[in-house]
């Protein structure tokens, strides 16, 4: 009997470290790489992301074949229009006569690949779990159940104990678990910004990005700007730069807002995280190194370490457990459509039109701009969850449903009745400015609530406040706030409420 397996790789499961990948044989096994119709159009992916994996896979493909391994290739042009067409089409052509998998980052693909596939196929099919996260889902199962509140906090210090990472003697480094009451501080130029390296694209990368300028004309994404790491050796630079020259900034301006730079003192590893061309635990690992080395503060270290193997792995455990229901919430009624300027930026609010423009053009926005200024605006302004979630899953070279959807529906949008958030990121004009320096360009004036020159995040604010009054009044986290908006007189409540209505509908 022949034993020849098919296994087939996903365009964000580029390591030789995946579990599919580590059982393919050299001579026995055929790797199957495809680009295809569908996983290019269910939503209008930004064109960096697009180009970022079909350049990266095709580049895996040399490694592997470098290595050995017998690798068919679909491209898109070929026109292949699922990946179980694909899968179908090399069955047919080869001698292999069982699929292997690693899990996809998607619900959509496992249930298909688990329940349709092996009687569409007709030969067995395996869905490997991914063990390159750090928390397996039997893992996540056991830590959330019977509890109340998921709190991520908990959930990593729990990651912490477990990988002994940033732990001495049994307690966390420096006798604190989280030191993010350091992290907080606004944007005043305080310090240069270091310029980050490009990678320069190679003759596979130009090739790819000229393809996806043909056959994607009208999606968001100037690849004029293209300048990601395909390979794992250029991620892996990136990062080092990353570690020898922002991470010492890391923290203290985690949560800036910054008009002269999209990256600020970020990590810009998301992307090759989640297509695998980096590994969690080795950036954790390398980011401790610095701090015992001394080479950045204790806060900066663990700033960065709480983002990795806490939010990214807490978020996908979410996902998992509590999907499909769960992309079905929509807790505060949200259904006001998207804003044209969501597809290009033309806005006067200043930092939107920043945030919007940066996720449009490089598929890059830093965490605080994807929370609290686009993610702020959309929960404010009531827009609809499911076209919020899609915009996001569209734009952003890291985005995968796996760690979009909570991190939109539940923690941008308090969509997902309070699991991820106990109280919504809710933030007003003030916040924005004390965080960056935006306001100073805009036309709006942080200060002013109702008014032709009132910056919209203000009215918006309280009429969101107003909105949800009966449910937020039940939120010990909400009481002063709630409170303070009682106090008001009622008249000018309702000129505050009456300006934000107007204002939106001046906008659709
Ligand atoms: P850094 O600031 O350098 O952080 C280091 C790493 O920590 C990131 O690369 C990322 O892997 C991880 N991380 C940090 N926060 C989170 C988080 N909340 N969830 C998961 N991982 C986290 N991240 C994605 O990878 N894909 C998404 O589609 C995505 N969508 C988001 C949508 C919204 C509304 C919000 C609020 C956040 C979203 N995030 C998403 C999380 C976070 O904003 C990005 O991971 C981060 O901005 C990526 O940039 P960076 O690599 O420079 O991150
Ligand atoms: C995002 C994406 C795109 C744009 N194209 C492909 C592709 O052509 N072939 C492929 O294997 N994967 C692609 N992907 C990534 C998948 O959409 C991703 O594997 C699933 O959404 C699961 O995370
Ligand atoms: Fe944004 Fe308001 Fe500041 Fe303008 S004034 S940049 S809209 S927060």
């Amino acid at each position: 009997m022949n034993e020849s397996k098919l296994i087939l790789v996903l365009g964000d499961q580029l390591s030789l470290n995946q579990p599919a990948v580590k059982q393919a044989q050299p001579g026995r096994d055929i790797i199957v790489l495809a680009e295809v119709v569908e996983e290019a159009t269910y939503v209008r992916h930004n064109r960096h992301k697009i180009a970022l994996l079909f350049a990266a896979m095709r580049h895996f493909r040399l490694e592997l074949e470098a290595l050995g391994h017998t690798v068919h290739y679909i491209a898109i042009d070929q026109g292949v229009a699922s990946l179980e067409e694909a899968v179908s089409n090399v069955l047919a052509q080869t001698a292999t006569n069982e699929v292997i998998i690693c899990e996809p980052g998607e619900y959509r693909l496992v249930n298909q690949m688990r329940t349709a596939w092996p009687s569409s196929l007709g030969v067995p099919v395996t869905v490997l779990e991914d063990d390159r996260f750090l928390a397996s889902h039997e893992d996540f199962e056991i830590w959330a159940h019977g509890k109340k509140q998921l709190r991520m906090e908990f959930f990593y210090r729990k990651m912490r104990e477990r990988y002994q990472i940033l732990m001495d003697e049994g307690q966390p480094a420096g006798g604190k678990w989280n030191y993010d009451a350091d992290n907080r501080v606004g944007w005043r130029n305080q310090v240069g910004i270091p310029s980050r390296p490009d990678v320069t694209p190679d003759a596979i990368t130009a090739e790819v990005i000229d393809t996806v300028n043909a056959t994607f004309p009208d999606n968001p994404g100037n690849l004029e700007r293209f300048r990601l790491a395909v390979t794992r050796a250029d991620a892996e630079r990136q990062f080092d730069w990353f570690v020898d020259n922002a991470l010492v900034d890391f923290g203290t301006y985690q949560d800036a807002l910054v008009e002269e730079s999209p990256w600020v003192f970020h990590g810009l590893i998301s992307m090759y995280l989640n297509s695998g061309l980096l590994e969690p635990l080795a950036v954790c690992e390398r980011a401790e190194k610095a701090w015992r080395e001394g080479k950045c503060s204790l806060s900066a270290a663990e700033g960065f370490i709480r983002q990795v193997l806490g939010w990214r792995e807490y978020i996908r455990g979410i996902y998992w457990l509590l999907m499909p229901e769960y992309k079905t919430r929509n807790t505060l009624g949200a259904t006001r459509r998207l804003p044209n300027y969501f597809w290009d930026a033309n806005t006067e609010m200043r930092c939107l039109s920043r945030a919007i423009g940066q996720s449009l053009d490089h598929g890059y926005a830093h965490h605080i701009q994807r929370l609290m200024v686009i993610g702020n605006f959309a929960l404010l302004a009531g827009l609809d969850v499911m076209e919020v979630c899609d915009w996001y899953l569209a734009v952003y070279v890291d985005a995968y449903e796996w760690v979009e959807l909570p991190n939109t529906l539940g923690m941008a949008l308090y969509g997902d009745n309070a699991v991820i958030a106990s109280k919504p990121y809710a933030a007003s004009g003030k916040y924005i400015q004390k965080q960056g320096n935006h306001c100073q360009q805009c036309r709006y004036k942080p200060t002013k609530v109702t008014g032709p020159d009132a910056c919209p995040f203000n009215s918006l604010y309280w009429r969101f406040i107003d909105k949800h009054i009966d449910k937020f009044g039940k939120n010990p986290r909400m009481g002063l706030v709630v409170a303070n908006w009682r106090k008001r007189d009622p008249d000018e409540r309702e000129v505050i409420v009456r300006w934000a209505d107007k204002m939106m509908e001046d906008w659709t």
